[in-house]
């Protein structure tokens, strides 16, 4: 390992998925400091890797039996470079320092390869929304923005959904940092429409997510159509990604939620995705009530094993939506052996640094959340402009401009990897080209 990594790593102990985010994105731009020395002086990718500013608090509520409950909220405030901080907000058990850290870093990148004025950052709590009332969901939000409030502005921090918050989540949110702030801005992104929010946000990240598939498909002279598909997760960017994988005549067979998988043989149809979309939205339940509904589906508990056989069937594309890390070397062997050609991320760092090289050993044509996920965040971007604007664009409008937004970040990323004599390498080319754009308003904003 280079000495850099290990005084990275040193610095940071204890933090394995911010060791795997830094290590992977190192691994691609070591040529490109290597090749531009300045970037070494300046210590660019060190600066980079330490967040500008973590703020650790605590979120204090009381719960629909009257007992207190106490949680932990953060806000890493990554990169701003090149714009305020942006990024989501993810309620899950699992979040700790080192998950946000990833994440921040990761969105320092996405961020620049949007081609709009956002610097990196992510944030969240141990807070698990699942079984929760909707008044706890309220009072937790409304205690998380009591602290979260005195860091964001709409020129500062814009923070937005991920994993746990989505539409319910922001609104609680956006309304108590009002009341605090006694000020209507666009501090949040994925605000519901008629007060702020941007049309084709809620569908972006998986609609984006999509355009990019068939942009890596259209370079092959190949498209999504009569393509079987592999999805995993079951919230906002899989089910989004099901959608456009439908109008485009594609065959999604699978979908999964953190207690298993079902694989319906027929295809998951546009009626099947209503069903899912209100069972997960609006009841808040379990994907295997879907097999229950649908005799066609079949559903697979989580097991104790060492692969996830979601990834085992017969497919020629492949989305994982749901988390870090849920594809691991042997999923990767299996959905060779499966005949997957194509692995679009939709989650963020969804595949493990061996399972990737697996893939792209084998040909697999592969691309990485920070590129193909970006679509979500590009559309915040357009949320935050029609909001300095005080204007509202119609959905034809935000879709156009999230269809061109995905062409050019893919064009982009092409452009990068053959620049270092890569050829087509989508990871390669999204690291160095979001790096460059960032390192270079590092250099030219001094010693920071
Ligand atoms: P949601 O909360 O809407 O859905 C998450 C889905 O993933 C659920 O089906 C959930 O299952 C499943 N899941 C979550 N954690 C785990 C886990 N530890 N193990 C297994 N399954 C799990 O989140 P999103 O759809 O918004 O986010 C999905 C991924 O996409 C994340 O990686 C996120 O960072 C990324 N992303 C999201 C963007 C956005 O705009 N929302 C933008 C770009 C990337 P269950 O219902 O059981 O919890
Ligand atoms: O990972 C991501 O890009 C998101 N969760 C969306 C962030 C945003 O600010 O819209």
């Amino acid at each position: 390992m280079s000495d850099l990594l290990t005084t990275i790593f040193n610095r940071n102990p204890n933090e394995p998925e911010f060791h795997q985010a830094v290590d992977e994105v190192y691994e691609t731009v070591e040529k490109v400091i290597e090749k531009h020395p300045k970037y070494k002086q300046a210590k660019i990718f060190e600066r980079m890797s330490e967040p500008e500013r973590l703020i650790s608090f605590r979120v204090t509520w009381v719960d629909d039996n009257g007992e207190v409950q106490v949680n932990k909220g953060y806000r890493v405030q990554m990169n701003s470079a090149i714009g305020p901080y942006k990024g989501g907000l993810r309620f899950h058990p699992s979040v700790t320092p080192s998950i946000l850290k990833f994440l921040a870093f990761e969105q320092i990148f996405k961020n620049a390869l949007t081609g709009l004025p956002m610097g990196g950052g992510k944030g969240g709590s141990d807070f698990d929304p699942k079984s929760k009332s909707d008044g706890e969901v309220m009072r937790f939000c409304q205690s998380f923005m009591a602290e979260l409030s005195k860091h964001i502005g709409h020129r500062i921090d814009v923070p937005a959904g991920d994993i746990g918050v989505g539409g319910r989540e922001i609104g609680f949110m956006f309304g108590a940092y009002k009341k605090i702030q006694n000020e209507f801005t666009g501090v949040l992104t994925g605000k519901g429409q008629g007060w702020g929010g941007s049309l084709i946000r809620p569908e972006a990240t998986g609609y984006g997510l999509i355009y990019f598939a068939q942009n890596m498909l259209a370079e092959k002279k190949d498209s999504l159509n009569g393509k079987v598909c592999l999805v995993s997760g079951s919230g906002n960017v899989a089910q989004y990604a099901i959608k456009k994988l439908l109008l485009l005549g594609a065959k999604p067979v699978t979908v999964s939620d953190s207690s298993g998988y079902i694989y319906d043989e027929d295809g998951i149809s546009a009626e099947k995705l209503n069903f899912l979309m209100e069972l997960k939205n609006e009841k808040r339940g379990r994907i295997s009530e879907y097999a229950d509904k649908f005799k066609s589906a079949k559903y697979f508990a989580n097991s104790k094993s060492d692969h996830n056989p979601l990834w085992s069937h017969k497919a020629d594309c492949a989305f994982p939506c749901a988390t870090q890390n849920e594809i691991n070397a042997k999923d990767a062997k299996n959905l060779i052996a499966g005949g997957v050609k194509l692995l679009a991320e939709g989650a963020n760092m969804p595949t493990m640094s061996d399972a990737i090289t697996i893939l792209m050993k084998a040909g697999v044509n592969y691309a990485p959340g920070k590129a193909s996920n970006a679509g979500g965040v590009a559309t915040s971007g357009l949320e935050m402009v029609q909001n300095y604007g005080g204007i509202y664009w119609s959905r034809d409008e935000v879709d156009d401009r999230l269809k061109g937004i995905m062409k050019e970040i893919h064009d982009c990323c092409l452009r990068a990897s053959k620049e270092y004599g890569l050829g087509t390498n989508y990871q390669a080319g999204a690291n160095i080209a979001g790096f460059v754009k960032v390192a270079d308003a590092m250099l030219a904003q001094g010693i920071i």
